[in-house]
């Protein structure tokens, strides 16, 4: 699929406004610091990095009062159409597309801006948490818990979603496209939501029963029996269990081992399917100075692997 699969277009969002704790907003500069654009440059990539970094923290707006339960609307708005442009702008030149958050809201803008170049994209959503509430059955109103939902389409008339800030959101994802690992953190409302629409989830029970392997291949044959469709790969950090990586907003016990968070990026790598990975939810304030280069590392990692680092 890539144009110009020798180049890895690097998108750096360090934006915090769909949750409350600071901080996993130096996730991106964190991953910098640790060398992930050297590292991309020693497997032989060459890495164009999108300008203005820096604006996502500036643009905050100065009022931004809740629209029903959704917090920070407009900031998370602005932003992830500031990275819909970024990654749409990486995928039409045939790049890669690499984004670093920042926490999970910014993948509205992922979606939006993969799903503009590509037709029938699947996602692949390694999470704890399924990030799939609307604006309406989100109990939080932290919209990190709620992106697939706009990319979707599943935001309802009474969800002030379509006439409000983020109107430019058009559904873009089939959701028989989508596909999930890693679950264990779900809400009420997001199960229903999965039940009703019958999307496919594999949960750590799952790969508790059937090992990782097993589970990447289900999960691989249910959006992309073929291995013929573009494949956008969403991973946050969270997925991981704490013991692997702690620093991260939301953490939740019994989690994906580090090989397994692995394998999950060398299998779909493999496909040749890839064509945009974001790594989210790495928090540097959170936890003591080892758990943050832990959590770094292994995110660095996990990028790398899905660039083939791996794959012999
Ligand atoms: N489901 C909960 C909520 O909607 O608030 C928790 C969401 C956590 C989301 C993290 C990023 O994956
Ligand atoms: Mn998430
Ligand atoms: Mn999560
Ligand atoms: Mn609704």
């Amino acid at each position: 699929f890539l144009k110009d699969g020798s180049t890895v277009g690097v998108t750096c969002v360090p934006f915090s406004g769909g949750q409350p704790k600071g901080g996993v907003d130096d996730g991106p500069v964190e991953m910098v610091r640790f060398g992930i654009l050297d590292q991309l440059q020693g497997m032989g990539y060459h890495v164009e990095l999108s300008a203005g970094m820096d604006k996502y923290r500036t643009m905050r707006p100065e009022s931004d009062p809740p629209i029903g339960k959704m917090k920070n609307p407009r900031y998370v708005s602005m932003a992830a159409r500031r990275v819909a442009e970024q990654v749409k702008e990486h995928c039409a030149a045939g790049r890669m597309a690499v984004t670093l958050g920042g926490d999970h809201s910014i993948a509205m803008g992922t979606l939006v801006g993969s799903a503009a170049v590509y037709d029938d994209l699947c996602v692949v959503w390694i999470d704890a948490h399924a990030d799939i509430n609307t604006p309406s059955s989100t109990d939080s109103g932290n919209l990190h818990g709620c992106p697939l939902s706009f990319v979707l389409g599943l935001c309802g008339a009474d969800d002030h979603s379509a006439d409000g800030p983020f109107g430019w959101i058009k559904p873009c994802i089939r959701k028989e496209r989508l596909v999930y690992i890693g679950l264990r953190d779900v809400d009420a409302g997001e199960k229903a939501i999965l039940r009703e629409h019958g999307i496919k989830a594999f949960s750590m029970h799952d790969v508790d029963r059937h090992g990782i392997g097993k589970v990447v291949e289900m999960a691989l044959d249910h959006v992309n029996k073929d291995r013929s469709l573009p494949i956008h790969m969403s991973f946050d950090v969270d997925a991981l269990d704490p013991s692997v990586a702690p620093a991260t907003g939301t953490p939740v016990r019994g989690g994906l081992t580090f090989r397994e968070g692995h394998y999950i990026c060398e299998a779909i790598a493999e496909t040749g399917c890839l064509v945009a990975v974001d790594l989210v939810e790495v928090n540097p304030a959170l936890g003591d100075s080892d758990s943050l280069r832990q959590t770094v590392a292994v995110g660095c990692s996990l990028v790398r692997c899905s660039l083939g680092e791996t794959l012999l």
